[in-house]
């Protein structure tokens, strides 16, 4: 009998086995769409950086392959790191970071082997590797994750790469007319004082009129450009909407923006890393992913044989107020949904807790959107909140009994007396002098009595002004161990990972809906799908065959 192994999940992309960590090289082509990724082909920790391989026809099924890129060449001996794939003359053309026999970052580039191969299999490196190299007074040991190209229209082709100079953050931007030979440009495509090391930067355009995803050369019509970057000071990845001046080539930040990266929006106020997107042209859109980090221990890591997981893709765009990034699980989930259960116009009265039973809980889709009667009630905001949302959340609980709020989901319950764990992912309402300010907190505290896991809050004030309506949506996407909360139709995501220990005992986990505040709170509707298990990198298969 296998042991059974809770925390692996039904949904989310995983290798087989081993560490896993950035996505890299997301593409569609020809009926199939690509995602590559950071891959420790030797066992569960960081370590021996390769590219991982899988394919898929729908964003959710995917087939495992063999390791495209591995460390073979003095460019890359010491790790095969991140990078991106570009479409040249209709070919893709993989860019990646080395670590070559120096211990140098260094920039190198694959083409495809074998033109026949619709799996795109096999990859030959370049003999004239590196072609870009950390000289001048660019730190050789931070000097990576080149984007994806895009072609201006003087005829260049251009890619940016983080890199730290003198302590500076700078996203350098180089130019080629070929592909093959790249020139350093005067100006970095954007640069910051204050924030560290700028990882894994993505850049691309978006419209300001629709939801439709840009091709990343596009930079003509109603658009923004976004630049994401991940810092390795805090883990976390931020975005800038601005303007990209072509002529210049630089990115140009709309003026709201300072350079102190505690103002900046985040991708997800959880727990994720190094996020790439790619233009689906089969859709029209931008897809994106993270990279989601386990938060137990290595000892836990290696006993499970893996490690890391991609959020579910999502679809991002720009929201109409041309400021923030709207980000959605891809409706191609739905291909997973099954049996449903449904509340409607369902009043919580204060202390109630009501259990969503029917389904099973631990692989599930739920979307529900909470009215407030009123707003009168609101506890008093206080300034220094904004600062450090997540430690505010860290001070309250869930139980606590506020005024609106705290209302929200139990995820991944057991009830079990002297086993009671729960993860609350909920909202409180503060009214500041001129408007309100809704929190968002997911608190781990009681997610998981095992030993040596990590269980923080986390919590984010929403880019939703709730006096408008006064009603509020929740998506999550629970996964066993990975939970993924979409607030106001996905301006604010938060990614958590919880281990919980009832599972291991064969237990099912419960689902409830909640409102510890002092006044009554309307579901409008609820609606929680129990998940089919997607067939997610399943070792020894052959896909040819099928
Ligand atoms: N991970 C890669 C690097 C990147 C970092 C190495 C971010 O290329 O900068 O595994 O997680």
């Amino acid at each position: 009998l296998k042991e059974i192994d809770p925390d692996r999940t039904a949904f989310h992309f995983q290798p087989s086995k081993n560490w896993l960590n950035d996505p890299n090289g997301p593409m569609y082509y020809k009926g199939l769409f690509h995602l590559f990724y950071q891959y420790n082909p030797d066992g569960p920790l960081w370590g021996n950086m390769a590219w991982g391989h899988s394919v898929s026809t729908d964003l959710v099924n995917w087939e495992a392959l063999d390791v495209a890129l591995d460390r073979t060449d003095p460019f890359d001996i010491n790790g095969v790191f991140s990078g991106s794939v570009t479409f040249v003359a209709g070919e893709p053309v993989i860019l990646y970071t080395g670590i070559d026999d120096q211990q140098r970052n260094v920039q190198n580039i694959a083409f495809r082997k074998n033109g026949s191969d619709p799996l795109l299999r096999e990859w030959s490196k370049s003999g004239y590797n590196p072609i870009m190299l950390p000289v001048g007074d660019i730190d050789p040991d931070n000097f990576r994750d080149p984007t994806t190209g895009w072609f201006g229209q003087d005829g260049h082709w251009r890619t940016a790469i983080g890199a730290n100079l003198e302590g500076r953050a700078e996203i350098l931007l180089y130019k080629s007319q070929n592909f093959k030979n790249w020139t350093r440009n005067e100006f970095p495509l954007h640069k910051s004082q204050s924030s560290g090391m700028w990882e894994c930067p993505d850049f691309f355009p978006v419209s300001l009129s629709s939801k439709d995803g840009l091709d990343p050369s596009v930079n003509t019509g109603n658009i923004k450009h976004v630049l994401k970057v991940s810092l390795m000071k805090t883990l976390q990845d931020y975005y800038l909407v601005g303007k990209y001046d072509e002529k210049k080539d630089v990115f140009v930040p709309d003026e709201w923006y300072k350079d102190d990266y505690r103002t900046w929006p985040m991708i997800d106020y959880g727990h994720v890393y190094a996020s790439k997107s790619f233009f689906d042209s089969k859709n029209n859109r931008r897809i994106f992913w993270s990279w989601v980090n386990e938060s137990d221990s290595e000892a836990d890591d290696v006993k499970r044989g893996w490690s890391g997981m991609q959020t579910f893709p999502r679809a991002i765009w720009l929201d109409t107020d041309g400021k923030q990034l709207i980000q959605w699980p891809i409706e191609d989930i739905k291909l997973l949904r099954k049996q449903q259960i449904q509340l409607r116009d369902f009043g919580l009265q204060s202390g109630v807790k009501h259990e969503i039973s029917g389904i099973l809980t631990s692989q599930a889709d739920v979307e529900v959107e909470f009215e407030l009667p009123s707003l009168e009630g609101a506890e008093s905001f206080n300034n220094s909140f904004l600062l450090d949302p997540s430690k505010l959340c860290d001070e309250i609980t869930p139980s606590d009994e506020g005024g609106i709020g705290p209302f929200g989901l139990f995820v991944l319950t057991s009830d079990v007396e002297g086993q009671e764990e729960y993860t609350a992912i909920y909202f409180r309402i503060y009214k500041s002098s001129d408007r309100y300010m809704t929190l968002m907190c997911s608190d781990l505290k009681s997610s998981s009595r095992r030993e040596g896991v990590y269980k923080p809050a986390h919590g984010a004030f929403v880019g939703v002004d709730i006096s408008k309506d006064k009603r509020i949506s929740l998506r999550t996407l629970i996964d066993h161990s990975v939970v993924e909360s979409f607030v106001g139709g996905g301006r604010t995501c938060m990614t958590m990972r919880v281990y919980p220990k009832h599972v291991l005992t064969g237990q099912t986990s419960g689902l409830y809906v909640f409102n510890h505040g002092s006044q009554e709170v309307k579901i409008r509707e609820l609606n929680a799908w129990e998940m089919a298990k997607a067939r997610v990198n399943i070792e020894n298969d052959d896909f040819i065959s099928r």
